[in-house]
Order: C-alpha cells, then sequence, then structure tokens
C-alpha cells in the first residue's frame, strides 16, 4: 500500500495551517494631528443632526478616511428623539483588511450634544463638544492615518456613531440616548457582522482625565480591561488608567454588548466615579480649551499600541 496515497492516513493534514499574521512595529500616535482634528470639527460648528453643519462635518470625516484608504459606508438612519424630532443621522463606517476574518471594532460617536443643559446660561445652544464627541473621533482619525502609512493585517472598523448624545438627562430613559449605536448593533452594516472585541472611546482628551473601570465593560470584557489598563500603566498613563472600578454608563458600547453581542469597553472620563462626567460636560466650557494635547496623544497612543499588540498576538 502506498501510504501517500492512503486516505486514512492523515498525519499531514492534521497540522492545521493557522495563517499567521506579519508582525508590524507599533506607529507613533501623533499628538498634534489629533489636536487639529478636533479643532477641525469644533470649526464645522455643532454636529447636531439637522443641521447644516452636522453635514458639513459627516463629508469632511468621510473624504478623511478615504483619504487613509480605508473603504467607508455611510449608514442612514432617521431616530427619533425624545423631543419627538425626527433626527436625520449618518453611522459612518471605515473599514480596514475587509478579507480579513478576524476583526476588531473601534467607536465614538460623532455628534454633539443640542443643548447645554448642566451649563448655567445660554443652555438652550448647542455646545462645541470639544472632548464630548470631537476627541475620540480625533483619535480614530489619527489611528486611521497611522494604519494606512504603517499597514496591519487585522481587521479593523471603525464605527462613528451619531446621535449619541440627543438624549433625556432627567428621568429614567436611557434608551433614548445612543440612538446610533442602537441602530447599528440592531442593524450592522454587513449581515452576520462580527469582531473579536470592541473598544469605544469618549472624552478621552481633556485636562486630567480619568478612566476608570467602568462597569458595563467590566462586566462583558473584563480581561480586555485589565490589559489595556495594565498596558496604559506600564506606558506611563497610569495618572489615566486608574484601576477604580466604578459603576456602568449607559454608553454606546451597552448597545453593542447588549444587542450586538461584540465584548466592548469604554474608554470614558469619569473623574468623580459613577456617572460623575468631567465639570465642563454638556456646558460650553466642553471647548478646544479643555483639551490637553498631551493627554488626547496619551490615549491614542495606548489604543494604537493595543491595536498593534492585538495584531501582533502580543496583547
Ligand atoms: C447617559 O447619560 C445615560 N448616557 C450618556 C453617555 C454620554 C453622554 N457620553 C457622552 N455624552
Ligand atoms: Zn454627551
Amino acid at each position: 500500500m502506498h501510504c501517500e496515497s492512503d486516505p486514512t492516513n492523515t498525519t499531514e493534514d492534521a497540522v492545521v495551517d493557522v495563517p499567521k499574521r506579519k508582525e508590524y512595529k507599533i506607529p507613533r500616535f501623533n499628538r498634534d494631528s489629533a489636536y487639529a482634528y478636533v479643532q477641525k470639527q469644533v470649526n464645522f460648528g455643532p454636529r447636531v443632526p439637522n443641521m447644516a453643519s452636522h453635514t458639513a462635518c459627516k463629508e469632511w470625516l468621510v473624504g478623511k478616511f478615504k483619504e487613509f484608504g480605508a473603504s467607508v459606508i455611510e449608514q442612514d438612519f432617521q431616530a427619533t428623539a425624545y423631543t419627538g424630532t425626527v433626527l436625520n443621522s449618518t453611522n459612518i463606517i471605515a473599514s480596514y483588511n475587509l478579507d480579513a476574518d478576524e476583526r476588531i471594532l473601534l467607536a465614538a460617536h460623532w455628534d454633539t450634544r443640542h443643548i447645554a443643559d448642566k451649563d448655567n446660561e445660554r443652555t438652550e445652544e448647542p455646545i462645541d463638544g470639544a472632548d464630548d464627541g470631537g476627541s475620540g473621533v480625533a483619535a480614530l482619525l489619527e489611528i486611521a492615518r497611522q494604519i494606512n502609512l504603517t499597514g496591519i493585517d487585522l481587521g479593523v472598523d471603525i464605527v462613528l456613531f451619531d446621535a449619541e448624545d440627543h438624549g433625556e438627562e432627567n428621568g429614567d430613559t436611557p434608551d433614548t440616548w445612543c440612538l446610533g449605536s442602537q441602530y447599528w448593533s440592531k442593524t450592522p452594516h454587513k449581515a452576520g457582522y462580527r469582531a473579536k472585541f470592541g473598544v469605544l472611546l469618549d472624552m478621552i482628551g481633556s485636562k486630567n482625565a480619568r478612566f476608570p473601570k467602568e462597569g458595563v465593560s467590566m462586566k462583558y470584557a473584563p480581561q480586555l480591561v485589565n490589559k489595556i489598563w495594565k498596558l496604559g500603566q506600564n506606558m506611563g498613563y497610569g495618572n489615566h488608567f486608574v484601576n477604580t472600578p466604578v459603576g456602568g454608563i449607559t454608553d454606546d458600547h451597552y448597545y453593542v454588548n447588549e444587542i450586538a453581542r461584540i465584548p466592548m469597553i469604554d474608554i470614558i472620563n469619569l473623574p468623580g466615579g459613577t456617572k460623575t462626567f468631567g465639570h465642563y460636560h454638556h456646558t460650553h466650557d466642553d471647548n478646544i480649551d479643555v483639551i490637553d494635547k498631551r493627554v488626547l496623544g496619551a490615549t491614542g497612543q495606548v489604543v494604537l499600541a493595543a491595536i498593534y499588540r492585538e495584531n501582533n498576538g502580543t496583547l
């Protein structure tokens, strides 16, 4: 009998050929570039759905991701706000390596709050949202720019959710927030979409930002939280990536976990613990002056390192 042709001799076939990803050097996150992306967003004016400034910013964001070599999908949807207003909204999805089976998800919300309900004046006017909206988007734009310059083998999907910040502050109505992530989680941009994990960036660039270990993140992806926080601490940013556990926040990651069933963590500035946002939160103080480009740079560098470590098999 010829062993080579014996179909029962599967010794060689049994050695599963795991496709090994190429290793990449971790790129340098450029904080000046990211800071300029915050400023640019603020300069458009309010990114509040139904406003011309919202549409103009959307077109700029889509153009930047295309410039950075991503495949971009604009997922349009309409959502009814707690006020009854129909919000013409768009989730923006920018993808690298569409064919890769192993994928990670990165997200932020690109809309800004329509009112300054925590301010003492001009409470009916929309805020700049430099940190609340602007900083997370800016970091993801810089990450996209670096991915395009360096290359990566892992599949990466950057989702900018719309209509996150049009919720009702008082009353027990958490589902009035995060309308874009609720829509996407029920109707992903691709049927059957899966990712190994997700990371949400929400208010990551202000002076003295503190990112405690947030409850929803710890419920669904505690090991990922612990790895990324340890990485941040090892990189010298233990002042931001603190080990304090705090209660859960209804943020975009909540719906991605609960509905899409993709484990997603939230890097969010909660300096005073659960639901204790920064002093500038939902006020006119959330303008470019609250951004500290060293903090924006630190957070962006930690996330970029986590992405490339995941690619290299070292996260
Ligand atoms: C709640 O206040 C329930 N969720 C809002 C989370 C948020 C608002 N992140 C930024 N702005
Ligand atoms: Zn907000």
